[in-house]
């Protein structure tokens, strides 16, 4: 097993050799198993949407076979296999959101599913157009948005809703190139059979169709995802957290909730409450109940109750391997399958709850709306009933951990802004106004949302925590999601004196607004809040977003959700920087059409750049011709 790409992250090498140490088998062991990856498939070149082949064209132009049996070549192949993972991100963020509609429309006053931010069910049923948004009964008003939300997947006419949010300039550009996404089902389907054997060949064809799925993710599923989470379970405000393995408590029972979906994560958090089960708890030795959060499902519950993050989805395997994990509950998405068979090595029971995502090796126990109070009981007390399991010498928790800011959503952005403004000038109130002024005064010289995944083709938080520290170096201030979050908060980047890493600008507005120069706006779906954030932004100014200075950024992204992101930041006019290269460069037509020829129709493109330092010095030279094309 080579720990070269381990040598960033100081929790790993002890976490590793303890796995070692107790015959338990991770991921770094698989990655050496693979040996060395296809090239094909690195290419993108692979083609096996037919049973004539597997077919493998050249990844290099001019030498072996040119063409599959049926007469694709590679442009057609790269552009097929890039499109359908479009289509698995899309539908992984989308049906998760569908989850929380459905959730919405079981909502009952007497709960445990209610309305806890009423006011945004208000706001956004006046911006979907719903009469009487102001005065209807909360609950009628929930499940009547809730089904005009369920109309965004499946509706037969129109495009989706959310796309109003946008400037008039970036809408138009929508209209122009035909990439208004209408229902998400639709997107979806068509770009399956858009990609079915003997269908399309055109690879920008291809390439735009994929683009407008990637937009039905953004501006459909991953915005209603998030404004819906906020209406059913609270919009987020700041709070403090902690992160890192050193959050599991040795003294506590220890329940890991790892996914994406917060609908049970919910219900687990509110049922750790009841005081029953922390007497249960204190009865079978051990001082309480200690929920600890990992990947997205750890991000939605850290914004909105602070709950502690236990790390980012290459730490999953680590975090069993401190022995002291009674339980871990999943839900959907970054779930290692090889979680239960690790699990076994110590006394943790696995519990997975999505028939969606039934995996194999434990436990089942069947999440729905009409039970899940009922499923989180269940769950915690498998977990306290387990604590008298625990085996003291196969326990190591890393004494790591790091305190850190989280909470950050549109609107507490804005009520921090609005702090400052009121007591400093007469600007209007309630808007994102001050943060595009300190843009335009140069104060900041630009944006970035860095984001995703972690990836063992890379030194793990390397590549995020060397971009968001060189960018807020030069005055960019940053926002994070997903595992870049959770890679930024064990890197102390989300916390007030993180502005001492700062340059002179950006280290004034973070004392001003007491803000950390990097915030946490939240999970992978919550990019929608960026988008949300950026848009509110060039409304000010009343332009495109394209000409703002702002970047996106996926350092070490891996997983299918993160290329229908990557399209959707593109689409909507933000240049996005991939520091690992997509499995596309086996066609340099299709390479050229996604770093280059997009530009001209989108007013954007995808930058490759696996070195995070070169990447930066890419992005400020990007963010200063937006600056100097502005004449700011
Ligand atoms: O949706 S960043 S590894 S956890 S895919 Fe997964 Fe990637 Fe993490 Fe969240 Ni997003
Ligand atoms: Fe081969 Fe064409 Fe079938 Fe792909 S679709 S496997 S290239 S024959």
């Amino acid at each position: 097993m080579s720990n070269e790409i381990l040598n960033y992250d100081k929790v790993a090498e002890a976490s590793l050799a303890k796995a070692k140490r107790d015959g338990a088998e991770t991921m770094w062991d698989r990655k050496a198993a693979q040996k060395t990856q296809c090239g094909f498939g690195e290419a993108g070149v692979c083609c096996r949407i037919c049973a004539m082949g597997p077919c493998r064209v050249s990844p290099v132009p001019g030498k072996g076979a040119e063409r599959g049996i049926c007469g694709a070549n590679a442009d057609t192949i790269v552009a097929r296999n890039f499109a359908r993972m479009i289509a698995g991100g899309a539908s992984a963020h989308s049906d998760h959101a569908r989850d929380i509609v459905h959730a919405m429309h079981a909502t009952k006053a007497e709960g445990p599913f209610k309305i806890r931010d009423e006011a945004k069910l208000r706001r956004i049923s006046a911006e979907w157009g719903i009469e009487g948004a102001d005065t209807k009964e909360t609950y009628a008003l929930a499940h009547e948005l809730a089904e005009m939300a369920l109309g965004e997947f499946g509706k037969p006419f129109g495009t989706q809703r959310f796309l109003k949010r946008a400037p008039q300039a970036r809408q138009d550009v929508w209209e122009r190139e035909d990439i208004a996404p209408r229902a998400i089902d639709m997107e979806v389907t068509t770009l399956m059979h858009s990609t079915h054997m003997g269908c399309a060949s055109d690879y920008e064809s291809i390439f735009r169709r994929g683009m407008r799925t990637g937009m039905a993710d953004g501006w459909g599923g991953s915005m209603i995802g998030t404004e819906f989470s906020d209406i059913l379970y609270g919009t987020p405000t700041a709070k403090a957290s902690s992160s890192n393995l050193g959050v599991i408590d040795k003294d506590q029972v220890n329940i890991l909730i790892h996914g994406h979906d917060p609908n049970l994560a919910e219900m687990i958090v509110l049922a750790a409450e009841n005081p029953e089960f922390i007497e249960m708890a204190k009865a079978k030795g051990a001082k309480g109940i200690n929920i600890v959060g990992m990947c997205c499902t750890g991000n939605e519950m850290t914004m909105r109750h602070g709950i502690k993050i236990a790390g980012n989805f290459y730490q999953q395997e680590m975090c069993i391997i401190t022995g002291a994990i009674e339980a871990v509950v999943v839900d959907v998405q970054c779930i290692f399958p090889a979680l239960p068979a690790l699990a076994k090595k110590y006394h943790t029971r696995f519990i997975s709850t999505s028939e969606k995502a039934k995996i194999a090796g434990d436990m089942f126990i069947k999440f729905s709306e009409a039970t899940g109070l009922d499923n989180a009981n269940e769950i915690i007390k498998i977990a306290v009933e387990n604590f008298p399991n625990r085996d003291a010498s196969k326990v190591e928790i890393p004494d790591i951990k790091q305190d850190t800011l989280v909470g950050y959503s549109v609107e507490a952005i804005i009520d921090h802004l609005d702090k400052v403004v009121n007591t400093n000038t007469s600007d209007a109130m309630g808007t994102v106004k001050p943060l595009t002024d300190v843009i335009y005064a140069g104060v900041i010289r630009g944006a970035a949302g860095v984001v995703g995944c972690n990836n063992p083709k890379v030194e793990h938080d390397y590549a995020h925590v060397t971009v968001l520290k060189e960018l807020i170096k030069r005055d960019v201030i940053c926002v994070v999601t997903g595992c870049a979050a959770q890679a930024a908060a064990k890197a102390g980047l989300l916390t007030l004196e993180a502005k001492e890493m700062c340059g002179r600008g950006l280290k004034e507005v973070c004392e001003r607004v007491n803000i950390p120069p990097v915030l946490h706006m939240g999970s992978c779906v919550d990019i929608s809040r960026i988008l949300h954030l950026v848009n509110l932004c060039a409304d000010v100014k009343g332009i495109d977003p394209a000409l703002l200075p702002v970047v996106g950024i996926a350092p070490e992204w891996m997983s299918e959700k993160a290329v229908a992101i990557a399209n959707y930041v593109v689409g909507s006019g933000i240049n996005t920087y991939l520091g690992i290269i997509p499995q596309v460069l086996g066609s340099p037509n299709f390479t050229k059409l996604m770093t280059e020829d997009c530009q001209e129709f989108l007013g954007a493109h995808f930058v490759f750049e696996k070195d995070p330092l070169v990447m930066v010095d890419k992005i400020m030279v990007d963010l200063e011709d937006k600056r100097t094309a502005l004449g700011i």
